[in-house]
């Protein structure tokens, strides 16, 4: 009994030993999992925004996801869903385009790829597009859906020119996964939640935000994926589908879905891999991840506020380079207002640019967006919480 009482107090006091005494392997899970400072961290930055001249809020117009930027003859290009309807900012859409000298003031062009002709199937809207160059040849990719289908298709344009003519493709160059079923596949709108029968794999209710990257001589094109049935909207995740030639055919990957979060597509050539700004959907929500293949992520930090939609000016995006720099501004959209509009931000993403991580860019920090959103609701005013109102000094 004696022993026993004395083996019990060892085994006790070991154990104690063993999280209070620190020897060569002791090691939370947290620094096992991952080692590294923010400020250390190439991928790691804040986000700026301005506001930009030409494409900025304008009542009637709907405005939104912008693609990469590219520039050529020293004009800057952008495409975007440009949009005139009350009810909807992306469907009964156009693509349209914009030039700029600076990036900041912004020519409105014309539309760039118009709908189909009725009974098309792009006969509703063309919306949400990305840009490719290859060997001095423009492509365009972008969502289109028909008036009466509720799963949408993914088309491409070309042009010898970015100011068009663009020739579209005949047929979608990449589809929904036909499964699950829809109480109605011919719906007008874009309401899946309520109208489910039977759940569907992870891109089968639809394929969204396509972009094109080019690596090891493979067109990569990544795009968002809805399951028909889908609880929440915010349960979208991201595939790859690959091609030999930028027309297609594309294949997807049977690692689909490369990545378990993320609502718009944002990819980039990083060092000799992939960068990925993965949104504000999913458990990876508000990342930036990498990957070596362009197949297998991993999450390198956490970011806040990243830009919703964004179109960056990634100078090397279709270069095929083992060598990819990042990028430092682009336009984004803002979607919560009445007509989505574009805006321009800026970041730490270009290799070896200063980081500005200084205090004052932090603004977010002390952010309660109801806060933010209703300050007089708060008992103070906007004036007040963006620390332009001084205190009064006293006894002076
Ligand atoms: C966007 C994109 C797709 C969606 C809608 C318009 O930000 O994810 O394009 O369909 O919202």
């Amino acid at each position: 009994m004696k022993y026993l009482a004395y083996f019990i107090f060892l085994l006790g006091y070991c154990s104690a030993c063993s999280v209070t005494k620190k020897d060569a392997t002791s090691q939370s899970a947290a620094m096992q999992r991952f080692q590294g400072n923010d400020s250390d961290n190439e991928l790691y930055t804040r986000f700026r925004y301005k506001p930009i001249k030409g494409l900025g809020y304008e009542e009637g117009v709907h405005r939104r996801d912008p693609s990469s930027i590219i520039k050529v003859d020293n004009l800057y290009y952008i495409w975007y869903t440009r949009c005139l309807d009350t009810k909807s900012s992306w469907l009964n859409a156009d693509l349209w385009y914009a030039t700029s000298k600076d990036g900041i003031t912004w020519e409105e062009k014309a539309p760039a790829v118009e709908r189909g002709e009725k009974g098309a199937w792009d006969d509703y809207s063309v919306f949400t597009t990305n840009i490719l160059v290859v060997n001095g040849k423009y492509y365009l990719c972008y969502q289109a859906r028909t008036f009466l289908e509720q799963r949408n298709t993914v088309g491409m344009a070309w042009a010898n020119n970015p100011n068009g003519p663009w020739t579209k493709l005949p047929e979608p160059i990449l589809t929904t996964t036909p499964d699950g079923e829809l109480l109605d596949e011919h719906k007008p709108g874009f309401s899946q939640f309520k109208n489910c029968k039977k759940p569907g794999s992870w891109d089968s209710g639809a394929i969204h935000d396509p972009g094109i990257i080019v690596k090891d001589g493979k067109y990569l094109l990544y795009y968002k994926g809805h399951p028909v049935c889908e609880k929440m909207f915010a349960d979208s995740k991201w595939g790859v589908a690959i091609a030999d030639k930028p027309e297609g055919p594309y294949v997807k990957s049977p690692y689909n879905p490369i990545t378990n979060s993320g609502h718009e597509v944002w990819v980039f050539p990083w060092k000799t891999g992939i960068g990925a700004l993965v949104d504000w959907a999913g458990p990876e929500k508000g990342t930036v991840q990498y990957s070596e293949d362009g197949i297998n992520f991993d999450v390198v930090t956490t970011l806040e506020d990243i830009p919703p939609a964004g179109g960056a000016y990634i100078a090397d995006k279709f270069l095929d380079t083992n060598d990819g720099q990042g990028f430092d501004w682009g336009l984004c959209h803002y979607g919560r207002s009445d007509w989505t509009f574009l805006v321009r931000f800026e970041c730490d993403l270009k290799r070896n640019s200063e980081k500005q991580i200084g205090w004052n860019q932090f603004r977010h920090y002390s952010t309660i967006r109801d806060v933010m959103l209703q300050p007089e609701k708060f008992g103070v005013t906007t004036e007040i919480l963006q620390g332009r109102r001084k205190h009064k000094k006293k006894n002076k």
